[in-house]
């Protein structure tokens, strides 16, 4: 069989998660249309067994945005994502506008260029994207040489991530199967329960509030009949945690609510969620607490 790891890079916000998603035909990151939302790398592993093809199987990383870090989280999630480039077979490097629209691509670009992975470009949300934006999106990124395929998709549509399959396809090589078939992540429950939290906490909350958010799951037990689970929401401003409960508690009840729900389909069981809020005062640049909440390597 043919097998192999895949990194999806890219500015935040360009689409990378959707695209796993899309990928995977499964949602196992969470996506949100706040920048910075991915913290780690998240595996979606992508097997294809018995077909006419030869076997495959791939795993594709998504990765955190890479950005100019502010604190010590920003630095841990950008350097997750670099630290990808040289440990797999082939790097989906996405984009959503030109590369002479501003600094962040050029310096991913460049990074990319340093290391002899071969490399996909795929220019996302060609839904939003008019078709002269598109060419020249296309023409400027074709010109540094630095790719061996350009693709056009959309990966809330879907259009085209086919293409994006065997594309990466193509950079397998012989190997061993990594996963068992059935295997679509092999990050824990919990992580993604906590995950499902945070990204119903990033779409409720604004501003600043949500990107100073981490989440602890402190009980998880299984029943035949409910699953319950006790997490805690971290911020980091007393002033947030009022946000983040609102106004006779509707917020994190609002919240609370939608996590559950998506937790309830994901385990297909019932759940019990409690939620209690806690401040812990810039953990975003505390080493300790980034380790506690597995921002840390
Ligand atoms: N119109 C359109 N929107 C898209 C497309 N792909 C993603 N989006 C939206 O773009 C926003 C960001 O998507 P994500 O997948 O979270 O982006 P990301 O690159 O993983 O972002 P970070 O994790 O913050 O680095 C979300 O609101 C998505 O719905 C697309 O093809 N077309
Ligand atoms: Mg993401």
């Amino acid at each position: 069989m043919k097998s192999g790891f895949i990194s999806i890079v890219g500015r935040p916000n360009v689409g990378k998660s959707t695209l796993l998603n899309a990928i995977l035909g499964e949602k196992i990151a969470i996506t949100t249309d706040k920048p910075q939302t991915t913290r780690n790398s998240i595996r979606g592993i992508y097997t294809n067994l018995g077909q006419k093809d030869e076997d495959l199987q791939m795993v594709f990383i998504d990765t955190p945005g890479i950005h100019k870090p502010r604190n010590k989280l920003g630095g841990f999630m950008t350097e997750t994502a670099i630290g990808t480039f040289k440990e797999v077979d082939a790097i989906i490097f996405i984009t959503d506008d030109k590369l002479s629209a501003g600094p962040g691509d050029k310096y991913i670009l460049e990074l990319l260029k340093e290391v002899s992975t071969p490399k996909i470009l795929v220019i996302n949300k060609i839904d939003k994207v008019d078709p002269n934006m598109y060419r020249e999106i296309y023409e400027e990124y074709d010109e540094t040489g630095v790719f061996s395929q350009i693709i056009g998709t959309s990966a809330t549509s879907g259009r085209n991530v086919e293409d994006v399959i065997r594309a990466a396809a193509g950079f397998m090589e012989r190997g061993p199967m990594y996963f068992p078939e059935d295997m679509v992540t092999d990050h824990p429950e919990r992580f993604i329960v906590s995950e499902i939290i945070r990204e119903k906490l990033l779409l409720y909350l604004q501003d600043e509030v949500p990107h100073g958010v981490a989440i602890e799951i402190e009980s998880y037990k299984e029943t035949p009949k409910i699953t319950r689970i006790g997490a805690v929401i971290y911020c980091e401003k007393k002033s947030h945690k009022g946000i983040i409960i609102g106004k006779d508690g509707r917020k994190l009840k609002g919240v609370g609510k939608s996590a559950r729900e998506e937790i309830e389909a994901l385990l297909g069981t019932k759940v019990f969620l409690q939620t209690w809020v806690k401040v812990k005062e810039n953990w975003r640049d505390s080493d300790f607490a980034l380790s506690n909440f597995g921002y840390k390597e």
